[in-house]
């Protein structure tokens, strides 16, 4: 058994050797920011994916595909998108041996794919709100630090929902119910959260307004999860997106996009994992309970048969349930499946057949339980449920002590030299500011807390640049 890396002393080691040693994704793939995906990683992406399609699904959204590839002309339409994406791109410039009239991008997100079809599907206000969303790769040639998972030149598995509305008030309301959409997700993977409202310098390309959901990491840097942009009419007056009102009228309608990827995985594995590995949140771990048989020389009790009739009383109730009848000591198959996040582990032995009883082992805290054979299946639940509570309020206390008010730069200095985290400070409001607290502080402005009623500065607060009267919070941090 190889040395471990600590996942609170040395992360980003412990997240490169984990996500290998786990069977995550190979990341040895030949060409730099792309990787492969193993059979384990892709089940529990897969479990992730489930849950959204079907929040997709209760919310009303429809799926569609499509193409991967967009010609320069449409991809050119929209000013600011260009500008923010445009060395960000792959471009197909040849087609065998040809050079292509009209280049090709490969989509580093799908506006400019969706938005001049959906200028020929929206007729009229009867086809409002259009809501559509698809899960597909896109491609950003990143330039900063690549990641498996975090950072990736191809995302493997990119969420994208695409509205229109006839109103900015519509399409405010659906920024709501992203959030709600997000919410539910967030509980589902048991991470805590804070939503911002980014400054007017790190929108999305094209937006009017954007929104990031972040999370803390173990080394007390954000990681941005998911994003909810509100386009107003930018795109749609670039891409001629019109619907004839009750009236007879024409407009532009109002249109918003949602984004998420496979750092939710990322995210599962950093914030819940401790120094013995990955612990899965019992939603998504694709083996909720592993069964580990001790058989011990010269007893007559088949442990084997024991355990698999546990499975199967496990599987009927719909648990995911696997027996471990490898030929190798018990000590190895746990340090495998705690390695591996499996949330609870049952041991049987012998004297477990006889007595009819079972041991249950928790992974996040190690606790083991003796409980009766009878009582298996609401044993096993209720230790679930309480394990995915307890993964989602650790992570809770540990997001909560890393958020810290201060009133000067120099106190904000001091929590970055610190334990990091996130550092919330007074702030005008002024752009210049804004950008100056970000370099004097070498973190990024993450925005202001949203909703914005709670992103108003306490009476009295100064800017602790220009000194003038706070209009806002603004939240700082070093960021993935
Ligand atoms: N069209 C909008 C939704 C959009 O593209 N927004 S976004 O650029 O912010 O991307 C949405 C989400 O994708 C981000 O919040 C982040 O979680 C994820 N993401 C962005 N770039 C990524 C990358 N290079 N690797 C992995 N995930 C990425
Ligand atoms: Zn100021």
């Amino acid at each position: 058994m190889v040395e471990r890396k600590k996942w609170s002393e040395e992360f980003s080691e412990w997240y490169n050797d984990l996500i290998e040693s786990v069977g995550i994704i190979d990341k040895r793939y030949p060409v730099k920011g792309m990787n492969v995906w193993l059979p384990y990683g892709l089940k529990i992406m897969r479990n992730i994916e489930r849950f959204i399609h079907s929040e997709m699904d209760r919310t009303g959204h429809e799926e569609v595909l499509f193409p991967a590839l967009i010609p320069e002309t449409e991809f050119q339409k929209e000013a600011e998108h260009i500008k923010g994406f445009e060395d960000e791109v792959y471009w197909i410039t040849h087609a065998g041996l040809d050079p292509l009239d009209v280049k090709l991008i490969l989509r580093p997100t799908s506006e400019t794919a969706m938005y001049s079809m959906f200028s020929l599907w929206i007729r009229s206000h009867a086809d409002l709100p259009f809501k559509v969303y698809q899960i597909v790769n896109v491609y950003r040639y990143e330039t900063k630090h690549t990641r498996p998972l975090i950072r990736v030149r191809e995302i493997s598995r990119f969420f994208e929902a695409h509205t229109a509305h006839d109103s900015y008030e519509d399409a405010e309301r659906q920024i709501k119910e992203d959030l709600e959409i997000f919410d539910r997700l967030a509980k589902f993977l048991a991470l805590p959260y804070i939503i911002s409202k980014r400054p007017e310098w790190d929108k999305f390309p094209g937006a009017f307004y954007s929104l990031g959901a972040e999370i803390m990491m173990p080394d007390g840097r954000t990681l941005q999860i998911g994003t909810m942009h509100n386009y107003k009419q930018n795109f749609s007056k670039a891409y001629d997106i019109k619907y004839e009102t009750e009236t007879g009228d024409h407009e532009f309608v109002h249109q918003t996009t949602y984004g998420m990827s496979e750092r939710l995985l990322a995210a599962v594995i950093a914030v819940h994992g401790d120094d013995r590995g990955m612990v899965l949140p019992p939603t998504v771990a694709p083996i909720q309970v592993v069964i580990v048989p001790i058989p011990k020389k010269n007893a007559e009790a088949d442990v084997f048969a024991y355990a698999r009739e546990i499975a199967e009383e496990l599987r009927n109730v719909g648990l995911r349930a696997h027996v471990d009848e490898r030929d190798i000591r018990p000590g190895r198959k746990y340090y495998d499946w705690e390695l591996k996040g499996v949330p609870l582990r049952i041991e049987v032995g012998p004297r477990d057949v006889e007595g009819r009883k079972a041991v249950l082992a928790r992974r996040d805290t190690l606790e083991k339980r003796v409980v009766e054979r009878d009582n298996i299946v609401g044993e096993v639940k209720k230790t679930l449920d309480a394990i995915h509570g307890n993964l989602y309020s650790r992570a809770k206390s540990f997001l909560d002590e890393h958020i810290k008010r201060v009133d000067t730069i120099e106190e904000a200095k001091e929590v970055f030299e610190d334990r990091r985290g996130i550092v919330e400070i007074p702030w005008c409001g002024s752009d210049e500011c804004g950008l100056k607290m970000e370099e004097e502080l070498d973190a990024k402005m993450l925005g202001i807390p949203y909703p914005e009623e709670k992103a108003k500065a306490p009476e009295g607060k100064r800017c602790p640049i220009c000194g003038r009267e706070a209009k806002f919070i603004a939240r700082f941090a070093r960021t993935y």
